[in-house]
Order: C-alpha cells, then sequence, then structure tokens
C-alpha cells in the first residue's frame, strides 16, 4: 500500500469545470490505483471561506503532495470580468478626450488593478498557506504547480514561490507519474524553485507522449465531493479533450507552444466512452477543450470517426462546442457536425483580409472558410457562431479594415446577422509568441519586462492596439460602448463600416503576392 495522498487543489477561478485536475487525477489513478486522492475545488467556494476550508481539507486528508492548478491570471478579453469590463477601462482610460470618461476609465481601471493584484497574492497566499499546513502533518510534503495559467507566465510565477516547489508547463500526467515512482523528472517540463533555474526555452520542448483512455468518472465521483456542482443546472459546457496540440504558428497565440506543434488524437471509442459516462450522469453540453478540434485537413478523418461514433452511441440530445478551424471541414463533416448538436463554435480568424491572415502566419485561406461555412448552413446548421476579430495586430490599414466589413457581411449573408457574432479582441500580448519577438525586435517592449504586470505602461503595450491605427480604434470602440454597449460587437462593424465603407469581397480574399516577405514578422 503507496503511503502517498495526493490532494488537488484547483485554485479559485470563475466556475468552469476543472477538467485539467480530473484528467490529473484519472491519469493517476490508472498508473497507481492504491494512492490515495482528493479533489478540492475552490471554483465552487464562496471567496470568504477558502482559506478556512482548505484548512479543513488538509486537516481531513493530511496529503503528502500537494498539486495546485491555477487556471488564469491574464484577462483582457471584452467580457464582463472581475469588476467589470477591462477593455471598456483601459480604453477609457487611454483615449476618451472627456476628462470625465478617462477619469471612469481611470477609477474602473483601478478597480481591475487592485483585483487583479489581490487575486494574484491571494493565490499565491493559498498555495503557501497549504503547504505550511500540510507540513504541520506530513514533514516531507510536495508541492506541485501547473495548470494554463502556471504554462503562460511560469518564469514569473517561480519568483513568488516556496523553495522546492516544482513548476510545471503543459500536461502533467507524466511529470507526476516520474514524482510517484520517484524517477528523475528533470527532463520533464518543469523546475524546481531554488534548485534550477526555468531552461532556456522550457516551454518549446515537445511534451512526453501520452496515450489517453476515457476518464472513469466513477473514480472521480469517489474522490471529488462536489462533482455534482457543474451538473445543477444546465448551463455549463464539460470539458472533453479529443486531442492536443496545435501545427500552426499563428503570431500572437501561445496553444500551440502550450499543447506542443504535435497533434495527438485522443482514441475516439475512449472519447465516447467519457462522453458516454457523462451522458449517464445527465450532462448534455460539452465542450472539446482542443487547442483546435480540427487542427489541418489531415485531422479531419479523425474528426469524422468521432462525431460518428456520436452518432452510433445514440446519445442524439447532446450539444457541443469548440474552437474550430473553419478551413478544415468537408460536407460529410458539416453534416455530422449538425446531426451530432454542435450549438456553437468560434472561429478565430482574427481579420477578413487574407493578405493580414497571411502576414500573421495564420496559414487560413478565407475564400476556403467561406465555401465550408456555406456547406454548414446548407447543412442545416442554425445555431450561433462566434467571429474573433482582432485588430490592428499587424500592418492594419484602412484598406484592411474595409475588407474585414467585407468579409463580415459575407458571413452574416450565409448564417443570419443575428447568428454571426463579431467578437471583437484586441490581442493580449502573450510570452513565447513570435508577436513577443516582433515586439523585442521593435523596441516596444524589452526583454525581462514581466508580462503579468498590469501596471498602465505595460499594460499599454501588452493589451495590443499600436499607432498609427491605435487612437482610432480606441475611438470607435468608446463610441460603440456609448451607442450600444450590449451588441457591442457589431456596433463596432458598424462604426467602421460608416467610417471607413466596405471594400469589395473579392479584395478581402485575394493576397497579392509579395515581392518581399512580411515586413515584420518574417524577420522575427
Ligand atoms: C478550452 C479553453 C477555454 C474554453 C473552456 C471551455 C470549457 N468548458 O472547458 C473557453 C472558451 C470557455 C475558455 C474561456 C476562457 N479562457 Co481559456 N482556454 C482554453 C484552452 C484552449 C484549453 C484549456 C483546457 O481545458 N485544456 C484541456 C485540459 C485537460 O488541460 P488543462 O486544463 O490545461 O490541464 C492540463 C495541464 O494544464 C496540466 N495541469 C493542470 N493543472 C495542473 C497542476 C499541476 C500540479 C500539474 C503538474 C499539471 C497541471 O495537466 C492537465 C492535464 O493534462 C486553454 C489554452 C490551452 N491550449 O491550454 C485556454 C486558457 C486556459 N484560457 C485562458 C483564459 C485567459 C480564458 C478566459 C479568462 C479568457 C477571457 N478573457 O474570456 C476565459 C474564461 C474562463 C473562465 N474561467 O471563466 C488562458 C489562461 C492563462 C492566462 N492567460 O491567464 C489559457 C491558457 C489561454 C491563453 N491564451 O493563455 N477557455
Ligand atoms: S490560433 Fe489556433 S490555429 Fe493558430 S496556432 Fe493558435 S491554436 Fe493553432
Amino acid at each position: 500500500m503507496s503511503e502517498d495522498k495526493i490532494l488537488y487543489v484547483r485554485l479559485p477561478c470563475n466556475p468552469i469545470f476543472p477538467i485539467g485536475v480530473v484528467y490529473l487525477a484519472d491519469h493517476v489513478h490508472k498508473q497507481f490505483p492504491h494512492i490515495e486522492q482528493r479533489i478540492f475545488d475552490l471554483g465552487t467556494v464562496p471567496p470568504l471561506d477558502y482559506a478556512e476550508l482548505l484548512d479543513k481539507c488538509i486537516d481531513d486528508f493530511q496529503p503528502t503532495l500537494l498539486v495546485f492548478s491555477w487556471r488564469d491570471i491574464q484577462i483582457y478579453a471584452p467580457v464582463g470580468g472581475r469588476g467589470g469590463n477591462p477593455l471598456q477601462y483601459a480604453f477609457e482610460f487611454y483615449y476618451a478626450k472627456q476628462p470625465l470618461i478617462k477619469l471612469r476609465g481611470a477609477l474602473g481601471g483601478m478597480r481591475i488593478f487592485i483585483a487583479y493584484y489581490k487575486e494574484l497574492w491571494r493565490n499565491l497566499g493559498l498555495v503557501k498557506r497549504g503547504l505550511k499546513r500540510a507540513k504541520k502533518y506530513k514533514s516531507r510534503v510536495r508541492l506541485v504547480l501547473g495548470g494554463g495559467a502556471v504554462s503562460v507566465f511560469y518564469q514569473q510565477l517561480g519568483k513568488s514561490l516556496p523553495q522546492g516547489t516544482i513548476i510545471s508547463v503543459g500536461e502533467g500526467e507524466t511529470l507526476l507519474s516520474k514524482i510517484l515512482s520517484n524517477q528523475d523528472f528533470q527532463d520533464e517540463r518543469c523546475y524546481v524553485v531554488g534548485e534550477s533555474q526555468p531552461r532556456e526555452r522550457l516551454i518549446h520542448e515537445q511534451p512526453t507522449p501520452l496515450l489517453k483512455t476515457a476518464c472513469n468518472y466513477d473514480y472521480i465521483t469517489h474522490i471529488w465531493p462536489e462533482f455534482s456542482y457543474y451538473f445543477q443546472d444546465q448551463d455549463f459546457y464539460i470539458g472533453v479533450q479529443t486531442k492536443r496540440g496545435c501545427p500552426h504558428n499563428c503570431c500572437y497565440c501561445v496553444y500551440t507552444v502550450v499543447e506542443g506543434k504535435q497533434v495527438r488524437i485522443n482514441p475516439a471509442e475512449e472519447i465516447v466512452a467519457e462522453i458516454k459516462q457523462l451522458y449517464d450522469r445527465g450532462v448534455r453540453k460539452f465542450w472539446f477543450t482542443d487547442a483546435q478540434f480540427i487542427p489541418a485537413r489531415k485531422f479531419i478523418d479523425d474528426a469524422v470517426e468521432l462525431l460518428q461514433k456520436i452518432v452510433d452511441s445514440g446519445m442524439t440530445d447532446i450539444n457541443w462546442a469548440a474552437y474550430i478551424r473553419a478551413d478544415n471541414l468537408t460536407p460529410q463533416m458539416c453534416e455530422l457536425m449538425v446531426k451530432t448538436g454542435m450549438n456553437y463554435f468560434e472561429i478565430g480568424i482574427t481579420s477578413g483580409s487574407q493578405e493580414l491572415v497571411r502576414k500573421m502566419r495564420m496559414g487560413y485561406n478565407l475564400r476556403t472558410v467561406l465555401e465550408n461555412c456555406r456547406a454548414l448552413k446548407a447543412a442545416g446548421f442554425n445555431d450561433l457562431v462566434s467571429v474573433n476579430y482582432s485588430f490592428n495586430v499587424i500592418d492594419e490599414s484602412p484598406e484592411t479594415i474595409r475588407q474585414t466589413i467585407a468579409y463580415h457581411r459575407e458571413l452574416e449573408k450565409i448564417f443570419g446577422v443575428d447568428k454571426v457574432e463579431p467578437a471583437i479582441f484586441f490581442i493580449g500580448l502573450q510570452p513565447h509568441t513570435h508577436l513577443e519577438a516582433y515586439a523585442f525586435k521593435a523596441g516596444i517592449l524589452q526583454p525581462g519586462y514581466n508580462p503579468m504586470s498590469l501596471m498602465p505602461w505595460t499594460a499599454k503595450k501588452l493589451l495590443w492596439n499600436p499607432e498609427p491605427l491605435g487612437s482610432f480604434f480606441g475611438e470607435v470602440c468608446l463610441q460603440a460602448w456609448r451607442q450600444n454597449p450590449h451588441d457591442f460587437g457589431r456596433e463596432v462593424m458598424k462604426i467602421l463600416e460608416i467610417r471607413l465603407g466596405c471594400a469589395e469581397l473579392e479584395a478581402a480574399l485575394s493576397a497579392p503576392i509579395e515581392q518581399n516577405p512580411p515586413r515584420h514578422l518574417a524577420a522575427v
């Protein structure tokens, strides 16, 4: 019988199913069935009770290994985040001309700033508190930290954590296996605070291969008393991973680095077996958590196989959603998507200008995306599509904006105006991306900057909206929030069209071959 006892603590987070720790616990159970485990999800606990309930959980369970999972830190998107809309406040502060609006932005920004640092320190405090408490019972307790946010900010977080903390990047399954079997784990994507420095380009190392089998939810319910929290109402999309990795190189994206360029396909029958277990517990909504559900054309067959197996399983009343590269669809795929209940998807084309899409190294053919969207509509898709546009990433101009409008209007013709939601983002510059390298080269950022900093002078650079068009976009967004805050994306499109007009669709779809390679990123 093993003496190890593992406590997984998911740090506070907007309620989103903690699929990461669920998969870790499942993996450990399959490898080491005798090890006792427990999941404690602070996402389901009211903030005032965090410390007390964490203490109680540790007192009851007395773990020997503490696994802390931290999902998100940086929220720049225009969502009603903690304490308001961060993008709106930032833009009011940076771009508003009227002093009162500027002041509102400053105050709102200050609230977000305080909430952000409070959360950061609170989470670090919870980790330290947990370790101290656990040491009361087991002096040799080990602490491991991982999760989405840690994968992105692993270099910075190490500075604030106790000596000996193992900081992990990307998937943690094989790291935990090695720790538990007392093997050397230094070849995993991790480092130990106080003992080793993160290796140069650690995050770019390929993850250790892994065969993913269906998560055993009987076991998970056994070690996680609050499991049913996410099933009480049908609002939640429960995460199911169908593959891991993305081969693309989009200039601003960190997923391809965190997950790796190599795509691992989880076996279709295992995925369906996992969905079925959740289905039998009443779950009807699933989010395929892949960086991309169909990362490239060569993975279409795998996606078809999976969806066909879902059809064959008889689960006819489910819905699912995912990030979809809509350039990789076929008519058969479209039919299966509709048949299996896909009721929402996000296409991250970023721009409706083929020229810019190429410059951002996204590998998208916008004409194909349109053709496939038509096929999807013809197959009966009648639900919501969110199209993510990030303006002003690189070489944006009035003409490329006009092209984006033309492209968006075409999507509206296909799906219906009310069914296509333009999600207007500005890129939050992330470490380890090509865009970061470009920002260094262009002197916008200095190596050694702190990507977690929310100080106004750093945040302004990280919330990527450079001049000469930065102030123009600032003004347009402010106008949109003023005029129609509840339909911000569509309002932005409307204002841009009034101010700049709309290009011919054909101009949006064709990118003239350049004499010279893309100006900025090719050099990076
Ligand atoms: C799918 C996804 C979503 C979906 C989630 C749908 C759902 N119902 O589950 C949606 C679209 C809703 C979403 C929303 C958001 N997301 Co998101 N999302 C992702 C994505 C692509 C995959 C996450 C996932 O579930 N993966 C599959 C599971 C199995 O993996 P995992 O959770 O990462 O866990 C593994 C490892 O992290 C590791 N691990 C986890 N914990 C631990 C602990 C230890 C000790 C160890 C060793 C290992 C370990 O092992 C686990 C198993 O392999 C990631 C990017 C990425 N490629 O990782 C971003 C990501 C997690 N999201 C991120 C963010 C910021 C958000 C938002 C806040 C964005 C926004 N502003 O709106 C929102 C809000 C989410 C919320 N909490 O409310 C960030 C978080 C980091 C950061 N920058 O702060 C990420 C990393 C993307 C990024 N650009 O940086 N997201
Ligand atoms: S943006 Fe999407 S397609 Fe591009 S690298 Fe990231 S996950 Fe892959």
